[in-house]
């Protein structure tokens, strides 16, 4: 199989063979054939008298593990693990960023602010908390506490669910017991009702995972929002992409991970050292990029160039020119330290996250800045050990346009119609020039070749005049290809979107149409395009599993994508996968997964590798809302 078709990946791949570098992909090599019982979902290994494995042909081998589960039961318990996984992760990452609020709050964390009044603003009206009379620190306090109070316990729905949605939708997870009772509840509950001997009907896992998942939407959405209290509302910014952005005369330095509450602050640092880099003979200073959503999080907001996916980032290292790569949590290959005769310096910075070989700089946010400087002074040592003669920066660079947070995108309809900014996005769904509207998501897999499903797949929906937004891995991935750009909608968009984008970006100044991805952020901010639907469905007075809106993760790799496409089908959205998941092996998980699943919540899964048949598959989906719509 053709491991990518991302033309830097390709030339830094031939270089690790031609230097004997092993890569994911040789590893991926290395495990096949992978295990037929894993794959299908049949092993269990929840307890001890374990591993129990299915024969998943049904002849001669066993039909039930050692405590009797069967092949649906291990197969809906394993999926609904995942989702809680993918869930503790968004989660973690959303407190993270309420005990940084939080200590905002209290004096403690002097390096940063309120840098978004406006929406501190929106997001305590949105979520009830009385703003008269108060101070922005007491203000502060509150919302960081009543954002810590959503992930335990509570009597009532949680707050960034029920004022984020739908009434309709709300509706559905009551009708359905739903609504978790807490974040993290949600997580401890899957954990239990999968531990050997609690909830042995398939289907109830099932809806155990689902209602963790909404949780997830609902730790993520309260993310983004922080977020933009704390570092700003992204707004459309010109930036770059590839490994090409790595400068042969800079310290080089990669953010990577998640959370943008470290990476902010180097940004900040790295310009205030540039002469300290300088000195050490790197005549542009110190060059930031970025490597899955924390390089997301500051290219949305800072313009930082985005330099590689989860899936190639040793091919950074490999360039020769990578001096550090500083990583917070999610996503960081362990191999990291390990890419043979490299001189980068890897750095860990969270307690939880420690990687054998990497240097660890506790990061807190009390000494924020002094700690961002000893990482900036680490980076800069490393580049003295830079080797000459292993640098080969591949000579690939796209530009990409970002920024565009559901604020920024309705910035641009008002230019349109200022009065009622959705407006104009309403009428061209209605009539025809945009078809639909599809969510990309989700990762690179080494189980397929790299970005050629998620490139074929906006191609192809493009030009059925289906309107993209784009978040994480995706959007990197149309970033690294050049597919955020005027010149992508003047090639592949069909005649429809071509017009209504053309006419946006004239608006907007662009001096051409806007690109026919929006980049709507890193993958916590998935919420982003959920609150463009939910805003659609309610101006209209429809739910949004009656919009033709659907979602797309078609190289998914991580727990994090599993439970995001599990929100999105509880949303009421369509959503096509385009790798397998470890459900096979149950053709009720299957079945409920892709067609029960539509009955109760709308929404549900397409699973379809072909790049082809999904593109067809998720127009008639559109096209089923449109009628249903009697458009
Ligand atoms: O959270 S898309 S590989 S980088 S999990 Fe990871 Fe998947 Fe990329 Fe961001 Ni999202
Ligand atoms: Fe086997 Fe049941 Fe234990 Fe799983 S929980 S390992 S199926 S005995």
């Amino acid at each position: 199989m053709e491991r990518s078709i991302s033309l830097d990946s390709i030339l830094m791949l031939e270089k690790a063979k031609t230097t004997g570098v092993n890569t994911a992909w040789d590893r991926y090599e290395a495990q096949l054939p992978q295990c037929g019982f894993g794959e299908t979902g049949l092993c269990c290994r929840h307890c001890l008298q374990g591993p129990c494995r299915i024969d998943p042909f049904g002849a001669t081998g066993p039909k039930f593990g050692i405590c009797g589960a069967n092949a649906d039961v291990i197969v809906a318990r394993g999926l609904a693990r995942s989702i809680a996984g993918g869930t503790a992760s968004h989660s973690a990452h959303a407190k993270h960023l309420a005990h940084t609020l939080l200590k905002f709050s209290r004096g403690q964390a002097p390096d940063y602010a309120i840098k978004d009044e406006a929406k501190f603003f929106a997001v305590l009206d949105r979520v009830g908390i009385e703003r008269d009379g108060k101070s922005t620190a007491e203000l502060a306090g509150e919302l960081a506490k009543l954002a810590l109070d959503e992930f335990s316990e509570r009597e009532e729905a949680p707050v960034w669910l029920e004022t984020t949605v739908t009434p309709g939708r709300m509706a559905t997870f009551e009708k359905l017991g739903l609504v978790p009772d807490g974040l993290d509840a949600g997580v401890a509950d899957v954990m239990h009702r999968t531990t050997n001997g609690v909830d042995a009907d398939a289907i109830n896992i099932l809806l155990g995972g689902i209602k963790c998942a909404i949780g997830d939407y609902t730790g993520m959405y309260l993310a983004t929002d922080l977020s933009d209290i704390l570092f700003g509302t992204p707004t459309p910014v010109m930036a770059q992409a590839n490994l090409g952005t790595l400068k042969e005369n800079a310290v080089n330095v990669a953010v990577h991970g998640h959370n943008p509450v470290l990476s902010e602050v180097i940004v900040a640092q790295a310009e205030l050292m540039r002469e300290e880099a300088v000195a050490a003979g790197a005549a542009e200073g110190i060059n930031l990029v970025g490597i899955c959503c924390t390089g997301l999080e500051v290219m949305m907001r800072h313009g930082i160039p985005t330099a590689t996916n989860s899936l190639s980032q040793e091919l950074a290292v490999l360039t020769g020119a990578l001096d550090a790569a500083v990583v917070d949590y999610q996503c960081i290959m362990p191999s990291l330290p390990f890419v043979d005769g490299y001189h980068t310096e890897i750095i860990t910075t969270m307690p939880i996250a420690k990687i054998t070989g990497a240097t660890h700089v506790e990061f807190k946010e009390e000494q924020a800045s002094e700690k961002a400087r000893e990482i900036l002074t680490l980076a800069i040592e490393a580049f003295k050990k830079r080797d000459p003669d292993k640098v080969d920066i591949p000579p690939v660079v796209n530009d990409a346009l970002a920024g565009l947070s559901a604020e920024a995108i309705v910035k641009v309809l008002a230019l349109v119609n200022p009065e009622d900014p959705l407006q104009p996005l309403i009428d061209n769904i209605v009539n025809g020039n945009i078809r639909g509207v599809c969510l990309f998501a989700g990762c690179n897999d080494v189980k397929v070749t790299q970005d050629k499903m998620f490139v074929e797949l906006v191609k192809g929906l493009a030009a059925e005049n289906v309107l993209i937004l784009c978040t994480g891995c995706a959007a990197g991935s149309f970033a690294r290809h050049g597919l955020l750009t005027s010149a992508a909608t003047e090639k592949y968009a069909g005649p429809g979107l071509k017009a209504v984008l053309t006419a946006l970006g004239q608006a907007a100044g662009l001096g051409g149409p806007l690109p026919m991805a929006l980049h709507t952020g890193s993958c916590v901010d998935n919420t982003r395009a959920a609150s463009v639907a939910t805003a659609l469905a309610n101006k209209l007075g429809v739910d949004v599993s009656q919009l033709p809106v659907i979602a797309t993760a078609p190289e998914a790799a991580m727990e994090k994508a599993v439970s995001i496409g599990t929100w999105a089908v509880a949303m009421g959205l369509p959503t096509h996968v385009g790798v397998v998941p470890p459900v096979t092996g149950s053709p009720l998980v299957v079945k409920t997964l892709t067609e029960t699943a539509k009955d109760l919540l709308g929404g549900y899964f397409i699973v379809e590798p072909d790049p082809k048949a999904a593109v067809a598959r998720m127009v008639e989906a559109l096209d089923e809302r449109r009628a249903g719509l009697g458009l």
